[in-house]
């Protein structure tokens, strides 16, 4: 089973990460995670880190030739921006004194997180809680997003709303999808698509309505949040299960995407949609043609009873708006514990399109997980093999 571990500081010298369990003899390369870090740091509405930061991981062990070995794959991400940072994130005591941030962003994890480690500088808080931290989490889930498009398991993603920029109907944009799913880079093909476009929005119109919002929001010195699709193709049936709570891989897959920084809502295909609906309006019958079984439709998003069920898997994530405006909330000087506006810090306005790229990862580790439950096998052709031979699409 797989083990990930993600540590370092936003601004620190930093980030590193090691994930366990990956089979040996998986064909890895830098370039690979690369692209998947390249893609994170794209999307209009980032701030300026992002001009500062480009992203490229080492691999310092579990790989030799170009292969996985089977033992611990260890990465690492330096921060190019810890060079302005050094005295103020510097590991051993400095002499100088170094300002100390005291007043919370209201939604950040600011003031929870001042008083639950009991520190009188947020610096400390405001390092870690950062979405900086998805950069590892990426390069760590691209190794089992690796694992998985080995198998034929493609993940993609694209941007539905941003503010209250959205498709009008969903027959619009599921016609679109259906398409792009048939073919044969699968739910890849749908990332593919959006990435073209800098909201990653499969729509040029909305696009267009969701770049204005942006700017809109970035002139009057606020942010918005919006909301990301993650389609995974190739998934045979019957991974997770239904016989234990945390075997259910829908939960398994909603901590994943709600762990996320700013995510607040999660669903399988259009679960809250459909707590309105009939229930006649809402499953997928089961047809029979020519003595297979088939589904016309998939609103249970692919998924039911906490199992894979052959059809796509589709999982919706809502995120809020980032907490660091630039025309800031009421707050409180925690110092002085007098009222205060929030601190202005450099902040991205909108990071949905990025969202959308880490949540297309990090739902790799789940169902690698799962796959590896299922089938097993220490190496990749025994694991390859035995999906062959045993996978079962329906
Ligand atoms: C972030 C604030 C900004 C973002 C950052 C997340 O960073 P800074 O405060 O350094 O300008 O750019 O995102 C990243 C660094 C990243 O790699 O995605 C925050 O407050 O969470």
């Amino acid at each position: 089973m797989l083990r990930l571990l993600t540590a370092g500081e936003s601004h620190g010298r930093a980030l590193v990460g090691i994930i366990e369990g990956v089979p040996s003899n998986m064909e890895l390369s830098a370039g690979y995670i690369d692209r998947q870090l390249f893609r994170r740091q794209q999307g209009y509405g980032r701030g300026g880190r992002m001009k500062i930061e480009t992203d490229k991981v080492e691999i310092l062990t579990g790989v030799r030739h170009g292969k996985t070995l089977g033992s611990p794959i260890s990465l690492v991400i330096w921060n190019r921006d810890f060079e302005n940072w050094e005295d103020k994130m510097a590991v051993e005591a400095v002499l100088k004194e170094i300002e100390k941030v005291v007043i919370a962003r209201p939604g950040h994890a600011d003031l929870v997180g001042k008083y639950k480690y009991f520190f009188d500088d947020i610096r400390n808080v405001i390092e870690r809680a950062s979405a900086r931290e998805t950069a590892m989490r990426v390069a760590l889930s691209a190794v089992a997003r690796k694992l998985l498009s080995d198998l034929g398991i493609k993940i993609g993603s694209h941007v539905f709303s941003i503010g209250t920029a959205s498709y009008k109907d969903r027959d619009s944009i599921d016609s679109v999808l259906l398409g792009i799913l048939g073919r044969k880079n699968g739910a890849e093909g749908v990332s593919d698509e959006a990435d073209k476009s800098e909201v990653r929005c499969l729509d040029e119109n909305v696009a267009s309505k969701m770049v204005q919002q942006i700017k809109r929001a970035k002139k009057s010195g606020d942010t918005l949040g919006g909301v990301v699709e993650v389609y995974v193709t190739g998934l045979p049936i019957g991974l997770g299960s239904y016989v234990e709570f945390d075997r259910k891989i829908d939960g398994q897959l909603a901590q994943a995407m709600m762990s996320i920084q700013a995510i607040k809502g999660v669903e399988i295909g259009e679960g809250f949609e459909n707590a309105g609906k009939f229930g006649s309006e809402v499953h997928d019958e089961i047809l029979l043609r020519n003595r297979k079984i088939v589904r016309l439709t998939n609103r249970a998003g692919g998924l039911e009873g906490g199992v894979t069920n052959g059809q796509p898997l589709w999982i919706r994530a809502a995120m809020k708006p980032i907490s660091t405006l630039m025309k800031p909330l009421r707050s409180v000087d925690l110092s002085k514990m007098k009222p205060a506006e929030a601190r202005r810090e450099r902040s991205d306005f909108c990071a949905v399109p990025a969202a959308g790229v880490v949540a297309e990862n990090v739902v790799a580790p789940v169902l690698a997980n799962a796959v590896l439950e299922k089938f097993g096998g220490d190496s990749m052709g025994e694991l390859k093999q035995r999906f062959a031979q045993e996978a079962f699409f329906g």
